[in-house]
């Protein structure tokens, strides 16, 4: 029997596409370098409907692709080889909701603002945010072990979850830590799954966990002299505040905000680099406390000038400096790479990656924007107009084991928050070891036979 007939069979008529711009729509992510190219999509409504989807191409030899939000950055949902897609969107039902445990039970297909919304509605709050988040699903989130830009405060996604149910590749559904908190009982099979960008098998339901929402939170923006005082900044604010975020833009990023956004500077003087921070501001100590920090790292000829916000509102607006600068540097095709070491080593790490990027890329702008304060880089370089994509991207990948060399030898990761996906695939031993790499293929025929999970993703 024809394919698509045998899939009609398992899903409603409506939920099996293959039109090709549904083809083109859902066989990717944000990343354009390869061409989608899957065989049909499906849209299932159930564990049960995936289940029997995983049963069938076990038989017949086909490979599953997941899709959630397709705000990926890896290619990790990429589907370029006659894959099966398997859209989440219309497993977007929040199941339960339990004020007692604070927690949410969803499937997977539910959007991350819907979440954060329900949260909120509830009186408490998901932490894990970035711009994407209107458009997310908790399933990939929790797939990629989202992190964006909380972490300093909040923790990665991982650090919510507490409870899955998967359908794994050889086709069997396993409900894994049932929402508990404590439980003792051997390999946590749940952080297997998370973080594994569906090579394992398919996230159906997952239960979140809510925090006690922040009554009121202020954001900083700094103007810093240099990458050192950066660091020191963050030393001295973390020991005096509670600190939910830590980031950073050079100047370069904020001048692309400022001209191709409108968005104003957020200081009079200006600096190389600007922290953005934000802490809870639930009584008046904490506020004279951020003063007081503020003079000191005036005093000490760290930064330069600096905004306290006064509003809400005002704070949205300094956010947005750091929040949008992905989406509107798309304009210029950038090339990527998404980099951390360990906090410490930031500095020495900036140092090596810009002495390779002056020497290899003087011709290019290089934009420094990311998650400073958890270790986390966007480097960010800009394709000029008048060069050919192919022949830029050639250019700037040459360039890459430079930095992963530097990266390695400070034992930081390649990926630190978007995946491995297609695109950082063949660099893997760059952060892991290859005994680690031969554990991680042999976890991956424990749950996947016959290799048809996202194939190609993550492992070669
Ligand atoms: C961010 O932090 C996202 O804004 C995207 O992780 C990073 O554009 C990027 O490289
Ligand atoms: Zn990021």
């Amino acid at each position: 029997m024809d394919i698509l007939d045998s899939l009609k069979k398992i899903f409603d008529d409506n939920c099996v596409l293959n039109d090709s711009e549904s083809l083109q729509t859902f066989g990717k992510d944000w990343t354009k370098t390869h061409q989608p190219d899957p065989l049909a999509i499906v849209f299932p409504k159930s564990t049960e409907q995936i289940q029997a989807l995983v049963k069938f191409a076990n038989q017949e030899s086909l490979s599953l692709v997941p899709s959630g939000g397709r705000t990926g950055l890896s290619g990790g949902a990429v589907a370029a080889n006659k894959e099966i897609v398997v859209a989440f969107d219309k497993m977007n039902q929040v199941l339960e909701f339990n004020s007692v445990d604070r927690s949410v039970k969803c499937q997977s297909g539910v959007i991350t603002k819907q979440l954060q919304d329900l949260a909120t509605e509830n009186k408490l709050f998901y932490p894990v945010d970035f711009a994407s988040s209107g458009s997310s699903q908790i399933g990939g989130n929790i797939s990629t072990n989202a992190g964006g830009i909380k972490v300093v405060g909040y923790g990665l996604t991982r650090n919510w979850v507490l409870g899955l149910t998967v359908v794994t590749g050889a086709g069997e559904i396993l409900k894994l830590n049932h929402g508990l908190v404590k439980n003792a009982t051997g390999y946590d099979l749940r952080h297997l799954f998370i973080g594994a960008e569906g090579t394992l098998g398919f996230i159906t339901e997952a239960t979140m966990k809510l925090a006690r929402a922040p009554q009121n939170f202020s954001v900083m923006v700094l103007a810093v002299t240099d990458i050192p005082a950066l660091m020191k900044v963050f030393e001295a604010f973390q020991n005096a505040l509670d600190l939910s975020a830590f980031e950073f833009f050079s100047d370069l990023t904020l001048h692309y905000m400022h001209t191709d956004k409108g968005y104003a500077k957020p200081t009079e003087q200006e600096a190389p680099f600007y922290a953005l921070l934000e802490f809870d501001n639930d009584n008046e100590q904490r506020e004279a406390k951020a003063l007081e920090t503020f003079e000191y790292c005036m005093e000490q000829g760290w930064v330069v000038d600096g905004v306290m916000s006064q509003s809400i509102e005002q704070a949205k607006t300094l956010w947005k400096l750091r929040e949008d600068v992905s989406e509107t540097i798309s304009a210029y095709t950038p090339y990527k790479n998404d980099l951390s070491v360990t906090i410490s080593k930031v500095p020495d790490f900036l140092d090596a990656v810009d002495e390779i990027v002056t020497k290899n890329y003087s011709e290019f702008e290089v934009l420094w924007y990311g998650h400073i304060g958890d270790g986390n880089l966007h480097l960010n370089i800009l394709k000029p107009a008048d060069m050919d994509a192919g022949e830029f991207n050639q250019k700037c990948s040459v360039v890459n084991h430079q930095v992963f060399e530097v990266t390695q030898k400070l034992e930081g990761s390649i990926s630190a928050e978007h995946g491995v996906g297609l695109l950082k695939r063949d660099y893997l031993e760059y952060s892991r070891s290859p005994e680690e790499i031969a554990y991680m293929n042999a976890v991956k025929a424990v749950f996947d036979p016959n290799g048809i999970m996202n194939p190609g993703k993550m492992l070669k």
